[in-house]
């Protein structure tokens, strides 16, 4: 009996390590970094593994003013530029890659202070399924803190920080 339990164990420890369910999606990847403005990208994996062709139109959370989906483009100049995007689409047996450099959600208005290891929920709107809601854990800031700052302000000048 007791070496059933422990493979039973080890068999959800073990499918625990993998993609995790959220709504008709897995998810993997998701975190977001730690900042020392009330700005912060968040960055995820997502599969769809139904049948049907599905969109990322919106996201939200009740610890932020707003998220909006943005895309980081390089212009004619060679520049580049952070953009806000209407979906991401998210097509049937295919992958939705948010990560550094590539799609990403903008969290505007950070409420409180994030602490490293915290998860953070985001409520995540999709054309077809719905609102999925899937946490992300914050991960620390890597580099200089006023250099990034600084990076985000500009680049998103437009917003009126
Ligand atoms: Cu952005």
């Amino acid at each position: 009996m007791k070496k059933i339990l422990l493979s039973l164990i080890f068999v959800f420890v073990a499918a625990m390590a993998q993609a995790e369910p959220a709504g008709p999606f897995n998810w993997s990847s998701a975190y977001l970094r730690e900042t020392p403005s009330k700005i912060a990208a968040a960055y995820v994996q997502i599969e769809n593994s139904t049948n049907a062709d599905d969109a990322l139109i919106g996201a939200s959370a009740n610890w932020a003013e707003r998220i909006e989906l943005h895309q980081i483009q390089t212009d004619e100049n060679g520049v580049m530029k952070m953009l806000p995007i209407e979906k991401i689409s998210l097509p049937k047996n295919g992958v939705a890659v948010l990560q550094q450099g590539g799609y990403h959600l903008m969290i505007f208005g950070i409420k409180n202070k994030l602490n490293v290891d915290e998860k953070k929920d985001i409520n995540l709107k999709f054309e077809k399924a719905g609102t999925v809601t899937i946490p992300f854990t914050v991960q620390p800031l890597s580099g200089n803190p006023q250099a990034f700052r600084d990076k985000l302000m500009m680049e998103h000048g437009h917003h009126g920080m």
